[in-house]
């Protein structure tokens, strides 16, 4: 299919989705929120932060790829890495430190709600679905005032022992602390020095350095968990995300194993008095192999049925789920990392026993979905198109107040690039006989054991900014499923 049938369909999958949207009867959400420190990297900020440091110390550690970051070099070296790659990162640290050396020396420019669940939550509510139950175990003051002010938000609270669903500003403990992340984006095109070196940034993109304090706790509080069936009738999905930060060890002698057991006995009691509920999680990168590997094996597989995340987190599953050689071909950036991607997600899909999994990859989504899925294709592709619409508005607007702005992302054109890209997958099935030429540019594929479904995007040619847009698409087009259900 050329670009303007593509735009065509844009137009009458958004129709589509407007119309529908309010079939939903509400959303449960958990369980990471936290305050996004933000700051647009400019020319000279690198080159005045390097003032203050060692030449030669920032580049050994660039060599040694500081997995987690304890001082200023592990900083500077991790963002040099991902500006001079144009790669998105995050990656963890246990200290304050850091945060009073960023505060003193970098200066943020704004501070926005952050973490995968609030960021979800906000924009639901914001696209007036009817409601939107968030849950949010370290729910401080602060971070309270974070949350939109939206009669369909709401946080449970148990208030003189009665199970009650109130706005999170009347949910928070005024003993929590908040949870505090640096987002550093920087934008394409913008020169470094670094010593003798020079590079250009190839893409717009940001490192997080996620605060782990030691007070965060993946799980939930034992009075609100026994209620949560109370919520059976009021919801018809639930995504949940956060679980990246789940520890191998906890001072008080608990270990992973207890808070993915946890994790498993929330979505089973969301489940059970409600067999049509359909369960999200919203993937994101995690270093430690151990607990990458739990959130797959233990959390995801059987008990979950959706599953979103992008090309890089779709290699690190594969990764660890023996599959290693496909998982670098996934990122390398050869010809075919396309055709890899495609074969990953089957292999994730059939391994994880999941209903559907959404990659999202600049410029195209893969979407892979089990024969048995409550929605058919050309209405999943629907979704799939919705949430690139919702991608696109909140790249080139920064927000999405209401509904209607979601149409903003209709003005801006089909990625070219994008449609390059999945026209080397569809000669690729084509040439395995899984379908016709004509069958893939339709962009719905049925196969006996599972259908496939691929789309172009709509890329922002200079984005306001990146942080929170893979959580944007993977929720409304979960959603938009719902709604179709
Ligand atoms: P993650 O944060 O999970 O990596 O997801 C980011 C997603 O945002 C990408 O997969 C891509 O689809 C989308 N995106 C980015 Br990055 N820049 C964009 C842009 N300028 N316009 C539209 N979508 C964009
Ligand atoms: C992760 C980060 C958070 C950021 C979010 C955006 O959850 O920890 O800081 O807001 O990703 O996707």
């Amino acid at each position: 299919m050329e670009a303007d049938e593509w735009e065509e369909r844009y137009i009458k999958a958004y129709d589509s989705i407007n119309s529908s949207i309010s079939n939903v009867k509400g959303v449960f959400v958990a369980y990471n929120s936290n305050i996004d420190a933000i700051k647009h990297i400019r020319a000279g900020d690198i080159e005045r932060l390097l003032k203050y440091l060692d030449l030669e110390k920032v580049q050994e550690k660039i060599y040694s790829y500081p997995r987690q970051i304890d001082t200023p070099y592990d900083f500077l070296a991790r963002l040099l890495i991902a500006m001079r790659d144009g790669k998105a990162a995050e990656v963890p640290t246990y200290s304050t430190d850091i945060h009073e050396w960023l505060t003193d020396n970098l200066v943020f420019d704004k501070a926005r709600m952050g973490g995968q669940a609030g960021i979800i939550s906000n924009l639901l509510a914001s696209m007036d679905l009817k409601q939107v139950i968030v849950y949010i175990p370290w729910l401080s003051r602060e971070q309270a005032e974070y949350f939109v002010e939206s009669e369909n938000l709401v946080h449970p609270v148990i208030h003189d022992g009665n199970f009650e669903l109130v706005h999170p500003t009347k949910a928070y403990n005024p003993n929590y602390k908040s949870k505090v992340n640096w987002i550093i984006e920087f934008p394409k095109g913008l020169e470094v020095k670094f010593g003798e070196d020079k590079f250009v940034v190839p893409r717009a993109n940001r490192l997080i350095i996620s605060s782990r304090p030691p007070w965060i706790r993946i799980d939930m509080n034992d009075e609100i968990q026994s209620h949560l069936t109370d919520l059976c009738g009021q919801i018809d999905g639930a995504i949940l995300s956060g679980y990246q930060m789940i520890k191998e060890e906890y001072e008080d002698g608990t270990t992973y194993k207890d808070h993915v057991s946890n994790s498993v006995d929330v979505i089973e009691s969301l489940k059970n008095c409600n067999p049509a509920v359909r369960i999200h999680v919203e993937f994101t990168s995690i270093q430690n192999k151990i607990i990458r590997s739990a959130i797959l094996n233990d959390i995801v597989k059987s008990h979950v049925h959706s599953l979103g995340l992008d090309t890089v987190e779709v290699a690190n599953a594969l990764n660890v789920l023996g599959h290693e050689e496909l998982a670098y071909s996934v990122i390398s950036k050869g010809e075919n990392a396309i055709v890899s991607l495609y074969e990953g997600a089957v292999r994730l899909l059939h391994e994880l026993e999941l209903e559907r999994i959404h990659i999202h990859s600049l410029g195209y989504y893969i979407c892979v979905a089990s024969t048995d899925c409550p929605v058919v294709p050309e209405d999943h592709l629907e979704c799939l198109l919705f949430s690139a619409c919702v991608a696109a508005s909140k790249a080139k607007r920064g927000f999405i107040r209401h509904f209607n702005d979601i149409a903003h992302g209709l003005d801006v054109p089909v990625s070219q690039k994008g449609l390059d890209e999945i026209e080397k997958l569809g000669i690729y099935l084509v040439r395995q006989g899984v379908c016709s030429l004509d069958e893939f540019r339709d962009g719905f594929i049925s196969t006996p054991h599972h259908n496939v479904l691929v789309n172009p995007t709509k890329v922002v040619e200079n984005p306001i900014g990146t942080v929170g847009i893979g959580d944007a698409i993977s929720a409304s087009a979960f959603v938009a499923m719902l709604s179709k259900m």
